[in-house]
């Protein structure tokens, strides 16, 4: 009996060619709803290999049976929608797809940087509904970008690849992050800083850090208050490192001057959602890593992990580096 593999969502025939000629496999048949949790569940059941996507909770349960699951490819490089420890005990790899998403996802957090601070959307809109009568000295006027101080939470891949641009636009960079990184310092000039000197002294404050115990709810009330009054913050990374009603308040109040968010505590978000009311944020649908180009080579890792775990080989990207090779 060919293994057999469940792809949560439905992903283009191309991709996915290369595992139905080996491998039977079963997709959810929607590229824009969800799997069910019971599909996922009964799938789970059935499968030895999962290809899940960040909208799935990969818990204990799924975990549990999914009895002959041995990889968990997901299409992100985060993992936080996995139960990773659960997953290492039951002896199952757990793959990313770290690199290949670093650029793309550099490239939109600047274009938020850019389009918050000075107003784009704003500005595109305005024209749009025929509201440019006129000029004026102080039209739309936002921040600058070059010669700021750009603060980074997480100086991982993606952290270093913001950071690389922001040289472009001669910003002096501070970062703050589990450890040192050398090559920010030494390539790029970055200086480390304590979280709370990061959020004192930065222009724009850009979260760019994994969901983990230690940043969850990290952006509090009080962080928004510690921060400048004309600072920008941008969080690219994972929503509920962020207090929301303190995000909304710190807009409201002016105690920050904008936000630009492509990531939410609730995803997806609804139009009713209190910081769409706000005229100082720009809000995306977590498309960080959204390229044609970006967005296939995850999906071609994650094919391709798959199927060097069910041929009995090492996965070229691995969560759980206490995984062994049976
Ligand atoms: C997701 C992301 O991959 O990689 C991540 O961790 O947040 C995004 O790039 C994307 O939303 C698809 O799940």
């Amino acid at each position: 009996m060919k293994p057999y593999i469940y792809i949560t969502r439905k992903l283009p025939d191309h991709i996915v060619e290369p595992l139905s000629q080996k491998y039977e496999v079963h997709m959810w048949e929607r590229e824009d709803v969800p799997v069910p949790r019971e599909t996922l569940l009964e799938e789970a059941k059935k499968a030895d290999a999962l290809l899940t996507m960040l909208s799935e909770r990969v818990d204990e349960e799924v975990i549990e049976v999914g009895e002959n699951v041995k990889v968990i490819a997901n299409l992100a490089v985060g993992f936080d929608n996995v139960n990773v420890d659960a997953a290492t005990r039951k002896g199952i790899a757990i793959c990313n797809t770290p690199d290949v998403l670093t650029d793309s996802t550099a490239d939109l957090t600047v274009a938020l940087l850019m389009a918050t601070a000075r107003r784009v959307v704003e500005a595109a809109e305005f024209v749009k509904q025929g509201q440019w009568k006129s000029w004026s000295p102080l039209l739309l006027a936002g921040h600058d970008i070059h010669h700021q101080t750009i603060g980074i939470f997480g100086m991982g891949s993606i952290g270093e690849a913001v950071a690389k641009r922001a040289t472009g636009f001669d910003m002096n960079i501070l970062y703050h992050n589990r450890s040192r990184k050398q090559s920010a310092e030494e390539r790029l000039g970055a200086q480390y800083c304590t979280f709370d000197e990061l959020v004192a002294k930065s222009d724009f404050v850009v979260c760019l850090a994994p969901l983990t115990d230690e940043t969850r709810n990290i952006f509090t009330k009080d962080v928004f208050k510690r921060m400048k009054r004309s600072a920008i913050f941008i969080n690219a990374s994972r929503g509920p490192l962020v207090d929301e009603e303190a995000l909304y308040r710190a807009l409201k109040n002016g105690d920050i001057a904008g936000a630009g968010l492509d990531v939410f505590v609730q995803e997806p978000i609804g139009a009713d959602h209190p910081l769409l009311t706000l005229p100082n944020v720009v809000a995306l649908p977590h498309i960080g890593s959204s390229s044609v180009d970006s967005r296939s080579k995850m999906m071609e890792l994650c094919v391709e992990n798959i199927d060097l775990i069910l041929s009995g080989k090492e996965p070229k990207t691995l969560v759980n580096k206490q995984w062994v090779l049976k």
